[in-house]
């Protein structure tokens, strides 16, 4: 845990106790502020009391004592329109911060010898991977990396601040728009879509609360910004002014000058001026697809710009495992390879996977969100058969009707199976049974994991079965 004693002695407010309120009132009790927790869902109120924090209604309290709201990332700051309690906190004056701001004033507060470096990660698309990535390949590099952040672990659970180590942060632009300190030495844009529009009041605030990840640079620090999208392109070709972050562009679409640039399938670093060959990325089978490449491309341009040696950079390309639910190699049976991308919770997103693989047994369905699989039209002559799982199975049972094959399987066990027993027949070269489902999950599972972990465990069964079925003919 990182101690903040910003507030030592004084009353601070912290609403929401999910992981980055339970890691702030945990870290600033530790530094002695007097914490006044809270949370509108009672399990979470429970909780954070059974871990010793002092939950009050801060609904009730004198607002006026308050030297700080920490607000979580989730509750609406600004759009669609600020949570009352963030209007209450404005008009009494207490300032709002998040987690990630106490994390950079904790930081700036250290002499500047003593201070970590930090890489900050933000974009659309590819923000976790990446994350995982940059640790991974520093880790591997001997370097004493820690990963945390919109990945999963509070900024403020995180290990105690040490000069030597290097913090690799996730930044969403919830979070980015509750800080204003954080320096990062190296920050990353990969990419801008639009995503969570209504929480930034629209394609600007979307766009400016990602451009936070360059405040407080200086030309001594490294931002590295993809250019495949026109949004990222426009920030990458507006920051030439003195004084700001050298710039490395990215791209997984053009050889680049003086960039990173993964094309045709090979990384290449032409930084120095000149184009050096720095590998082939089929070595990387975490990092299959050309989103991933343009993560392979960021994640080589920010551990460069801290020292890391490209040959070193590329084995650890290698040995990456990749993150769970997101094109997941979870396992192979008879020669079907299983892939898991249960993240894949919508249509965008299922794109990466269908296009990843010339011919897959598809795994589909659950809640559908709008536009359902129009989107994924292009892509359907990579479908050798699909399974529908869910809720959307009769719409999505017209939808592919007299394009691809389909059939209603209900439930995950179901279509595994029936997946399996396709693509073990289909004399495919390589046969995969893909589930990517483009459809929210909360039909049938809790969350994307759970369907996750359902399908790995099926996948673990079939592979136990046809182990003990050699067993058996031995
Ligand atoms: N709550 C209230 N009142 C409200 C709204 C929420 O009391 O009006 C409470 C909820 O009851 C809940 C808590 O607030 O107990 C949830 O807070 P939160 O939504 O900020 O979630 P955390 O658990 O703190 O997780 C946050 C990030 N979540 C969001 O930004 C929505 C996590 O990113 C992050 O991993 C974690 O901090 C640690 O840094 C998740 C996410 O979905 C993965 N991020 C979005 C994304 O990636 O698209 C931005």
């Amino acid at each position: 845990m990182i101690t903040i004693t910003e507030y030592a002695g004084r009353d601070v407010a912290v609403y929401g106790l999910g992981r980055s309120g339970l890691a702030a009132a945990r870290a600033l009790a530790a530094g002695g502020a007097r914490v006044h927790a809270w949370d509108d869902g009672e399990a979470a109120r429970e909780r954070a009391a059974d871990q010793g924090i002092h939950v009050s209604d801060i609904n009730k309290r004198d607002w006026q004592k308050f030297a700080a709201l920490v607000l979580s990332p989730g509750i609406p700051l600004r759009f669609p329109q600020p949570h009352r309690l963030v209007q209450l906190a404005e008009m009494t004056g207490v300032p709002i911060v998040g987690d990630m701001e106490l994390f950079a004033r904790a930081v700036q507060a250290l002499p500047e010898k003593g201070r970590p470096r930090i890489v900050g990660i933000t974009g659309t698309n590819g923000k976790s991977t990446t994350t995982a990535l940059i640790g991974h390949i520093l880790r591997e590099s001997g370097r004493d990396a820690r990963v945390g952040g919109n990945i999963g672990t509070g900024v403020l659970d995180m290990e105690p601040l040490h000069a030597n180590a290097i913090y690799v942060l996730e930044m969403s632009s919830y979070q980015l728009d509750l800080t204003t300190s954080l320096h990062c030495d190296v920050s990353v844009l990969l990419n801008i879509s639009p995503d969570h529009l209504d929480r930034h009041g629209g394609m600007d605030g979307y766009v400016a609360a990602k451009k936070r990840i360059f405040r407080n640079q200086t030309s001594r620090d490294v931002a590295v910004v993809g250019i495949d999208d026109p949004a990222s392109q426009a920030i990458a070709m507006g920051r030439s002014r003195p004084g700001e972050a050298q710039l490395t562009p990215i791209s997984a679409e053009f050889g680049l000058a003086g960039g990173v640039s993964a094309v045709c399938g090979y990384l290449f670093d032409s930084t120095g001026g000149q184009a050096l060959r720095i590998g082939n990325l089929d070595v990387a089978p975490a990092l299959k697809g050309r989103h991933n490449h343009q993560n392979a491309a960021a994640a080589y341009a920010a551990c460069h710009a801290l020292g890391i040696a490209p040959g070193r950079i590329l084995s650890a390309l290698e040995s990456f495992p990749g993150l769970p639910h997101r094109m997941e190699r979870v396992g192979s049976v008879d020669g079907v390879t299983f892939i898991n991308d249960s993240k894949a919770t919508n249509a965008q997103a299922a794109e990466q996977s269908l296009k990843t693989w010339p011919r897959v047994h598809w795994i589909v369905g659950g809640q559908a969100k709008s536009g359902g699989l129009t989107d994924l039209e292009p892509y359907f002559d990579h479908v050798a058969h699909a399974y529908l799982i869910g809720e959307s199975s009769q719409a999505f049972a017209t939808k592919l009707s007299g394009k691809v094959e389909t059939t209603t399987c209900g439930t995950l066990d179901v279509a595994v199976k029936a997946a399996f027993e396709a693509a073990r027949k289909s004399g495919d070269p390589e046969p995969v049974v893909l589930l990517a489902p483009a459809c929210a999950s909360f039909d049938q599972f809790r969350d994307f994991e759970a369907r996750g972990e359902a399908f790995r465990e099926e996948v673990q069964a079939l592979i136990a079965s046809a182990e003990s079925r050699q067993v058996a003919a031995v």
